[in-house]
C-alpha cells in the first residue's frame, strides 16, 4: 500500500493510505519509542483526526525503527528522564499522565486498531499494545510491565483488562514479578494475535486490515462496543447505545418525530410498528 504523510509531528508519523488504512508510528527510536507528553498530545490528535475521517477504517499503530544501535521497539513507556514529581513533564512544567486519555481514545475509536510490535512493548508502552483491538508481533518482540521496578502502576486498563486477557494468573504475575516474556508466550497466553518476521510485519498488518475493511463497517463498530461494554461500565454502554442512536436516526419512525417538531405538530407514529 502507498502511504501520504499527513500533519506535522515532531515525535510520532500519521500516514493515510487510499485504502482505508491509518499508520501511527511514534517516533523516537534512540528511547526505544519512551513518550514524553508531547508525544501523547500528538497521539491524540492524530487519532482524533482518524476518528474524523469517514474514509478510514483501520489503523496501524506502531513504532520506527530500528534505532542506531539496530534495536526495534514499539514503545517503552513513560520518558522516565522528564518524570517530575506527579507525572511526566512538558515545556510548561505541569505533571501529566496524559496516556490514560490516550488509551481512552483508542478504545473509543469508532474503527479497528491494530499494535504492530516490531520489538520492545514495555510499561506504558505495553499497555498500549494491550489496549488495541488486535496485535502482531514481530518474532523478536518483548513485552513486559515494570511499574514495580521503576515505582509506577497501571491500575486501570494496564491490570484489570490485562486480567480479562490473559487471565488474573497470569496478569498477576506479570506485574509481581516484571519479567520479559518473548513473542511465542505472548501468542501463548493471548496477549497477541500472530506472529511474522518483523520484515513481513507491516505488509502483515496491512493484510489484516484489508480483511477487515471487506466487512460491514457498522457490525465492526457495533462489535467493538459490544466488546468494550462487557469491560467498561456505563461509559461502555454509551458507546454501544450511541451506535443504536446513530442507526435509528436513519428510520423513517425517527425523522417523524424530528419533522413534527420542525413543522410545529403533533408527531404521528401510526406507521411504526411494535414489530417483537
Ligand atoms: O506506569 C506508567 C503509568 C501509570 C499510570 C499512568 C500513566 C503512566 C505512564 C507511564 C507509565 C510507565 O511507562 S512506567 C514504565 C516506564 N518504562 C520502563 O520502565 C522501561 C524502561 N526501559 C527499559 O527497561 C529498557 O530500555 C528496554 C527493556 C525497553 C530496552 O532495553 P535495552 O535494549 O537494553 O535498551 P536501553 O539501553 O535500556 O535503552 C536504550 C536507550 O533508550 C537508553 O538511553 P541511552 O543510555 O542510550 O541514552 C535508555 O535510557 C533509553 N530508554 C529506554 N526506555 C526509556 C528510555 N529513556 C527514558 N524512558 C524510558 N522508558
Amino acid at each position: 500500500t502507498s502511504w501520504v504523510s499527513v500533519g506535522e509531528y515532531k515525535d510520532i508519523l500519521l500516514d493515510k493510505s487510499t485504502e482505508g488504512i491509518a499508520r501511527v508510528a511514534i517516533n523516537r527510536p534512540e528511547k526505544r519509542n519512551a513518550f514524553r507528553p508531547q508525544t501523547i498530545s500528538e497521539l491524540c490528535d492524530a487519532f482524533i483526526r482518524i476518528r474524523e475521517d469517514p474514509k478510514i477504517g483501520v489503523v496501524l499503530f506502531t513504532g520506527v525503527g530500528p534505532s542506531k544501535d539496530g534495536k526495534f521497539a514499539f514503545c517503552s513507556g513513560g520518558d522516565q528522564a522528564i518524570r517530575g514529581s506527579g507525572g511526566y513533564l512538558g515545556d510548561d512544567g505541569i505533571p501529566r499522565l496524559n496516556v490514560l486519555d490516550l488509551q481512552r481514545i483508542i478504545r473509543s475509536l469508532p474503527k479497528v486498531v491494530i499494535a504492530l510490535v516490531p520489538g520492545f512493548a514495555i510499561g506504558g508502552g505495553h499497555v498500549l499494545h494491550l489496549i488495541c483491538d488486535l496485535s502482531l508481533a514481530a518474532d523478536n518482540a518483548i513485552f513486559g510491565q515494570t511499574g514495580p521496578k521503576v515505582g509506577s502502576f497501571d491500575a486501570g486498563f494496564g491490570s484489570s483488562y490485562l486480567a480479562r486477557v490473559v487471565g488474573q494468573k497470569k496478569a498477576r504475575e506479570i506485574w509481581f514479578l516484571c519479567r520479559k516474556y518473548g513473542a511465542k508466550e505472548a501468542l501463548d497466553m493471548g496477549l497477541i494475535n500472530a506472529i511474522s518476521p518483523i520484515n513481513l510485519l507491516e505488509s502483515e498488518g496491512v493484510k489484516w486490515a484489508r480483511e477487515i475493511l471487506q466487512n460491514s463497517p457498522t457490525a465492526i463498530k457495533c462489535l467493538k462496543f459490544s466488546f468494550n461494554a462487557d469491560t467498561d461500565g456505563l461509559a461502555g454502554i454509551q458507546e454501544l447505545a450511541g451506535q443504536a442512536t446513530h442507526l435509528f436516526y436513519t428510520t423513517d419512525e425517527s425523522k417523524e418525530g424530528r419533522n413534527a417538531f420542525m413543522e410545529k405538530r403533533d408527531p404521528d407514529f401510526s406507521e411504526s410498528k411494535w414489530l417483537p
